[in-house]
């Protein structure tokens, strides 16, 4: 670059740079947000060539910055960034931007961009998934850092804009994190007032530095957005803070440069437009020839790859210094980071067959199998929104996440569903973690759009989700999950498990933490049901295939029972009712849809018997999903409406789930078949 131009002007250059990549790379898609970039460029350029710490080629180094685009609809300013730090991202893979199969897709997507480091867009998942990272920041520095060898020392940095800040997630998750004291968690705001819709004037209106301040975060205003220095200045400020997250307010202008669309709504979510986009480069006195230009300079002014070479390196001398003095330490550092589990993991997992012939809540036999996790599996972290006695999530012999106790694996949320769903991905995001995470099945709904994204983002983590049914009792319909289980089992790449007994249970939280590729819903009764002697029937070990034959009361069975959960045990009643009046039939436990539809078919065949045609299925839920296993004419004792408040037991008998029941049911089949 020509040693004449000044720095201010080097940054100006670099900054349009980010602009109009942005501009072209839309304008050519003919689809995008434009406004976003073009304002919050000088944001992005001086994080990113100042202060970020991190490597276009070491792109998974343990101990980088994290940069979370809450925003993700601003994809363009991430990319920009990315390209012209040194990330592999080229030129052509910016002008595929929003093309199919391109590295530049429309939202930033995990595993698509090198520097990416999670799926954004649906607002305010972002904000809450930075609140995660860096609370797994927090935790690994606390157990893993010692006296001069801070092997775990970074920032979390968030980019958001109004609409992340008008999501209740925001709220909830700054609450947390407000509460942790999460002071290396950095928000910067684009402040620029505009959304789809127009002016924030219409919706908008509130003090966001006092909320903010009162949730405990660092608040600074940067009033011009546009100063790299003001930004610089404030960013400087933030990492000073040891006490409070910190939030910097830019006050920016949506599409800046554009001389008829900056400050508008338009700018938001549509191509400025040929004409425009050559009025703003004239504007910003960029090169008007040339589309995705990058002048002379300006890689060389934001390559981030010398430095991120040298603070990778640096970081493996210290490390290695750190195994001299530290080997365990180093050593379980290692283990944490690879992601596997423990040699004895499976020694772990509690059978039950020690109270055989008792009976004990699925969900009370979860935390058992939790706390028996946890003495071999150091990485586990978690809790419930509020919930944990009735979740069992506590892990008793664990501190608790707190400010003065980052070492702490139980996690308190409080009462905010949705950020610890958002939460829970961040933390896996981070690495170095397994997260948990509870509450009643009801709300499941409350971080629904928290699952949907681990499932996109094949995250592994895990949710307790107790109370599966209207065996819940007095608490009433409000409480009574009825279309949840169907409505989680929609979810793509989720593994949906509803184990019918403790020894089911025990096995559902094993092949939960085994799975490293997406997230698991464990399903789990408030009500005792009786532990099934294994010695009899057959090992739960069978549950690895989704769906097993428990019992069968004759060699060709006359009818099939499918059941879950609570209801397994009824129907266990049910068939030896049955084999007493001289009908035989075939009871299959099927605790997971997703393992079962991953078997081959002939395994599949063998345990449903499709050519024995009356069967009945029992599911405390609705029936929805159910016919692709049971057959065109089954029976369904399911629900079909909300429940009621009063006793449990009160409620199975009256929506059905009884033995009688079932026995009825399958005598009319037989006689429908007959
Ligand atoms: C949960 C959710 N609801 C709605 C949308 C659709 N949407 C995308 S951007 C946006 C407006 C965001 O406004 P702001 O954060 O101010 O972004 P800017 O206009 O500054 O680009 C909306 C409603 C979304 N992506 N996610």
């Amino acid at each position: 670059m020509n040693e004449a131009i000044s720095q201010t002007e080097k940054d100006r250059l670099c900054v349009n740079t980010i602009r109009t990549l942005s501009m072209d790379a839309i304008q050519k898609a003919n689809s995008g947000h434009p406004g976003a970039p073009m304002g919050m460029a000088p944001a992005g350029f001086v994080l990113w060539t100042r202060f970020l710490k991190h490597s276009p080629i070491h792109t998974f180094w343990p101990d980088r910055d994290r940069f979370v685009l809450s925003g993700g609809h601003a994809s363009m300013l991430l990319y920009s960034l990315l390209h012209i730090t040194g990330y592999d991202l080229s030129l052509d893979d910016i002008q595929a931007f929003r093309q199919w199969g391109s590295k530049t897709p429309g939202h930033p997507e995990l595993g698509v961009t090198p520097g990416v480091e999670t799926s954004t867009g649906p607002l305010g998942q972002g904000f809450a998934n930075a609140v995660g990272m860096a609370m797994a920041e927090r935790f690994l520095a606390a157990r893993f850092n010692r006296p001069d060898f801070s092997i775990v020392d970074h920032h979390t940095y968030v980019m958001c804009g109004d609409g992340d800040l008008m999501e209740g997630i925001s709220s909830e998750a700054a609450s947390l994190a407000g509460h942790l004291g999460l002071s290396k968690l950095i928000c910067l705001y684009d402040a620029n007032k505009i959304s789809i819709e127009g002016p924030t004037d219409i919706t908008f209106t509130e003090d966001v530095a006092g909320r903010f301040q009162s949730m405990n975060w660092h608040v600074q205003t940067v009033e011009d957005g546009n100063d790299p220095e003001s930004i610089a200045s404030a960013i400087a400020i933030a990492r000073e803070e040891t006490n409070q997250p910190s939030i910097i307010i830019m006050k920016t202008t949506i599409a800046y440069g554009s001389p008829n669309k900056q400050g508008c709504a338009d700018a938001h979510g549509a191509p400025l437009g040929e004409e425009e986009v050559r009025l703003t480069k004239e504007c910003l006195e960029c090169s008007l020839d040339d589309c995705f230009c990058v002048p002379e300079g300006v890689y060389e002014t934001c390559s981030c790859t010398e430095k991120g070479e040298k603070l990778v390196h640096d970081w493996q001398a210290m490390f290695h210094q750190y195994t001299q003095e530290f080997p365990n330490e180093a050593k379980e550092w290692e283990f944490v980071m690879s992601s596997e589990l423990p040699e004895n993991f499976s020694d772990s997992i509690p059978d039950f067959q020690d109270i055989v012939g008792q009976s004990i809540a699925t969900r009370a036999a979860s935390g058992i199998t939790l706390n028996a996790i946890a003495k071999v599996l150091p990485t586990l972290i978690g809790g419930s929104a509020d919930l944990a006695p009735s979740n069992k999530t506590f892990i008793n012999e664990l501190q608790e996440f707190q400010k003065d106790s980052y070492q702490g694996q139980n996690i308190r949320f409080g009462v905010r569903e949705h950020a610890m769903g958002a939460i829970m991905n961040g933390l896996a995001l981070h690495k170095g973690v397994r997260p948990y995470g509870g509450t009643f099945l009801v709300f499941s709904d409350y971080m629904r759009p928290a699952i949907r994204m681990a499932a996109l983002m094949k995250l592994p983590v895990i949710y307790v989700f107790t109370h599966d049914s209207i065996a819940v009792g007095e608490d009433g319909p409000t409480h009574q999950p009825i279309e949840h289980i169907a409505s989680l089992r929609a979810i793509p790449g989720l593994t949906v498990i509803r184990p019918a007994d403790a020894t089911e249970t025990a096995m559902a939280w094993k092949i939960a933490i085994e799975k490293q590729d997406g997230p698991t819903a464990l399903i789990l009764s408030r009500q005792k049901l009786p532990v099934i002697n294994r010695d009899i029937y057959p090992s739960a070990s069978q549950l690895s295939r989704g769906a097993y034959v428990l019992t069968e009361t004759g060699k060709s069975p006359q009818a099939v029972i499918l059941a879950t959960g609570s209801e397994v045990s009824i129907a266990m009643t049910a068939c030896k009712i049955l084999s007493e009046k001289g009908i035989y039939v075939r009871l299959v436990s099927i605790p997971s849809f997703e393992l079962l539809e991953k078997q081959a078919r002939a395994y599949i065949d063998e345990i449903l018997l499709p050519d024995v045609k009356p069967c009945v299925v029992v599911e405390a839920g609705i029936s929805t999903g159910w016919r692709k296993f049971a057959g065109a004419k089954a029976s369904f004792i399911c629900m079909n409406s909300f429940g009621a408040s009063a006793n449990g037991q009160v409620l199975q008998e009256r929506y059905g789930f009884t033995p009688e029941n079932i026995v009825d049911c399958v005598i009319d089949q037989l006689k429908k078949y007959n």
